[in-house]
């Protein structure tokens, strides 16, 4: 046959499966709504069971009816799914909903919880809602949105998990106690998802409160999980967060990995920090390069990449989104006709298929209403409004209705361990608060093309904030991993705050100072210093810095340290840096050690904390991967001694009960000097590209600025042309 009738005839036999495959059905703007409606009606069956029968548990039961705890007793699915009434425009419930969130002060309970689940669902939720309060008419605290009680409980939360990250890798722990840190023998090995998502959530903190230390602590883990990839570039599964060690080796895209690379993307287009592009960049190379094998990924040696296991998980369903934020939805949209036709061959995506059978692997039959497929198809919708992707959409919500849907609720499809899965739809008693949270609002946002999250940059609304007007709702809205939204440009509302001023933390003072005990404390600490300045005055010793604070308290000012914040708040409200001479309550106590002992035997911690030059860039090689020289251990003594008993007594009161307090029982970490002590050690260098880029700052970058990345960050040389 001549090779043109062959081609002739291989593109008809192409034309004609195709049909067979997909019959492209066409979709008016009342077909869409409808099925939006429809959407809205699944949330609504699934949220109202939820309050019926769980609340205040985790999550519903939905084949028992009733309410479980799953991953921290802190009504997780009531959080989970805020921002989605948001989203629908269901004001009214979201009000009422944020009062009774709002019912608890704190997070302070016994309990032992995920960092990561924590961070996405939990502090994800209350920043989104925080974020997007204005719309739905509710009275906003003076200073939103860099102040707020939502946002004082997310920062509450992240003040609980920041002990995780106290290691000597900058990588945090897995698993925190909300009150008393790190577990006692809890393991130091996390996965490679559980180090790398947390720059949106911390990100988006340090830039509304003013307060550096979580997106520091944050890009230090990244910067850690960048330094630790193997010498051809990849990650591996798990991490020992003390050694750097790997301790599980495959390199893949899916589970136990998926959020970090996604977070790099984000993180970059939300905090414009063009270097985590970079780092995307370069993974995005090895894993063409060793992981993709036909538009599909498989597992490999992060030392060799060899192929280990040729499957698809469901959770790698969220890659082709991240391309399609990168602007690469040709490839995306290969990928996503792959990953579409397992779900046409189950009817669901099982959490692992086979590449290699073609079948689902056994005993990983599952699908437990999983949202990455339609996150991915919502995506590529926004870009290239391909019908076929409604299609898709519309394929989700049917197989959820027919074969999730129970009387009180969505369940999890599938047994594991057992044949019944999802080959025959049989349903397991568990509804994750991702199906409120994620799965319904990326098929709803897929069939509401007029949602505000849509915008594309054409209007925006003008806030007034205590650092003057501010745009905000222009779009752009990048989703955390648990699709919770947060508006951009509000992280540019406190750009003065960032600068000193620290409204949430000046509203905390406030309260603090309203509770007795408080004030007490603080005239204590006042008097202390002022008692202090008498008796050194009577040993005729007065220092120079003592004689500033002097001055200070003449003008009648009562000021604190605040141990996470680098300086003082003074009682009118106002934020003081710290003069070059002024002494501080550690200060003290040390200057007082040192005195007693003469300046000779005195424990300098300052010392102690900073490795010695020679240490920083130490690296050793183990199994080909690079681990970092753990730096020294700290070592605080505590004053035991006869003579340290006696200095003691010297003492002022509230001194030596702090002393006996807290020191002696258990050192706990102390954000601020794990802050100090991650920049004084620069154990990561900075990637190069930091340098490379000049960034367009404008009070309200608009969605298409923000989400083209080429367009957002323009290389120096460009600049310069
Ligand atoms: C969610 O909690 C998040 O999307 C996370 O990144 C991965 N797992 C679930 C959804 O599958």
């Amino acid at each position: 046959m001549p090779s043109s009738l062959k081609f002739l005839v291989y593109f008809v036999t192409f034309l004609s499966l195709c049909q067979t495959c997909y019959t492209i059905r066409e979709y008016n703007k009342e077909d869409i709504l409808k099925l939006r409606e429809e959407v809205r009606e699944m949330f609504q069956h699934a949220y109202d069971s939820y309050l019926k029968y769980a609340y205040p548990y985790d999550e519903l039961r939905p084949l028992s009816c009733d309410g479980v705890d799953t991953w921290g007793s802190y009504s997780l699915t009531l959080i989970d799914a805020l921002d989605m009434l948001v989203i629908m425009g269901n004001y009214t419930e979201f009000n009422r909903v944020v009062d009774i969130v709002l019912e608890r002060k704190d997070f302070d309970t016994d309990i032992n919880v995920s960092v990561f689940e924590t961070n996405i669902r939990i502090i994800g939720g209350l920043l989104s809602a925080h974020l997007l309060s204005h719309k739905s008419g509710m009275k906003l605290e003076p200073g939103w949105p860099c102040n707020g009680p939502l946002l004082r409980l997310a920062e509450d939360v992240a003040q609980r998990l920041i002990a995780a990250f106290d290691t000597t890798t900058g990588m945090p722990y897995g698993t925190i106690n909300l009150r008393s840190g790190v577990p006692p023998g809890e393991t130091s090995i996390t996965c490679t998802a559980g180090v790398g998502t947390f720059i949106i959530e911390f990100g988006t903190l340090s830039r509304l409160t003013g307060d550096p230390l979580y997106e520091e602590v944050a890009y230090n883990a990244l910067k850690a999980l960048y330094h630790h990839r193997s010498p051809i570039g990849l990650v591996g599964n798990h991490i020992d967060v003390m050694t750097g060690r790997w301790t599980a080796q495959d390199a893949g895209i899916g589970g136990g990995v998926d959020s970090y690379f996604e977070y790099l993307v984000k993180g970059a287009i939300l905090l414009e920090r063009p270097e985590l592009m970079s780092m995307f960049t370069e993974a995005r190379s090895v894993i063409d390069k060793y992981l993709k094998k036909d538009d599909w990924y498989v597992w490999a040696t992060m030392l060799r990449g060899h192929v280990t296991l040729p499957v698809f998980q469901s959770l790698e369903s969220y890659w082709p989104g991240v391309l399609s934020l990168i602007g690469e939805s040709d490839t995306a949209m290969r990928i996503i006709h792959n990953y579409h036709s397992v779900w046409k061959q189950y009817g669901f995506t099982p959490e692992v298929y086979n590449l290699g059978t073609g079948e689902a692997s056994s005993s990983r039959e599952s699908y437990p209403l999983r949202p990455e497929l339609i996150e991915s198809i919502m995506y590529l919708y926004r870009d290239t409004r391909d019908p076929i992707l409604l299609q898709m959409g519309e394929d989700i919500l049917r197989s959820i209705q027919h074969s999730a849907r129970t009387p009180c609720g969505y369940a999890t499809a599938g047994y594991r361990n057992h044949i019944k899965d999802v080959r025959d739809h049989r349903k397991e008693d568990r509804m994750e608060s991702f199906f409120l949270a994620e799965t319904t609002k990326y098929l709803y946002l897929l069939f509401d093309p007029d949602n505000f999250i849509h915008n594309p940059g054409v209007h925006g609304t003008v806030i007034d904030t205590p650092n003057g007007e501010c745009i905000v709702d222009v779009g752009g809205y990048i989703f955390n991993t648990e699709a919770h939204p947060i508006d951009p440009t509000m992280l540019y509302c406190c750009h003065e705050a960032r600068q000193g001023m620290n409204i949430s933390e000046v509203h905390r003072v406030y309260q603090m100072l309203e509770e007795e005990d408080n004030i007490h404390f603080m005239t204590m600490i006042d008097s202390t210093v002022k008692n202090n300045k008498t008796e050194t005055d009577n040993n005729s010793n007065m220092s120079a810095p003592q004689e500033e604070m002097q001055k200070d308290e003449d003008k009648d000012q009562v000021f604190i340290k605040t141990e996470t914040r680098t300086g003082y708040v003074n009682i009118d409200g106002t934020e003081r840096e710290k003069t070059k001479n002024e002494t501080t309550l550690s200060e003290l106590l040390k200057e007082r050690i040192s005195n007693f002992y003469n300046k000779s035997d005195i424990i300098d911690k300052e010392s102690l904390d900073s490795p010695s030059d020679n240490n920083t860039d130490k690296k050793v090689e183990v199994d080909d991967i690079i681990i970092a020289q753990p730096p020294q251990e700290e070592k605080l003594e505590l004053p035991s001694t006869a003579r340290a008993k006696e200095t003691m007594r010297l003492l002022p009161k509230v001194i030596q009960d702090f002393l006996n307090n807290d020191w002696k029982k258990k050192p706990k970490c102390e954000p601020q000097h794990m802050l100090e002590r991650i920049r004084r050690e620069k154990r990561y260098p900075d990637h190069l590209d930091v340098d490379k880029y000049e960034l367009l700052l404008t009070p309200a970058p608009s969605f298409l600025q923000r989400i083209s990345l080429a367009g957002e960050f323009l290389n120096k040389k460009q600049l310069e042309v």
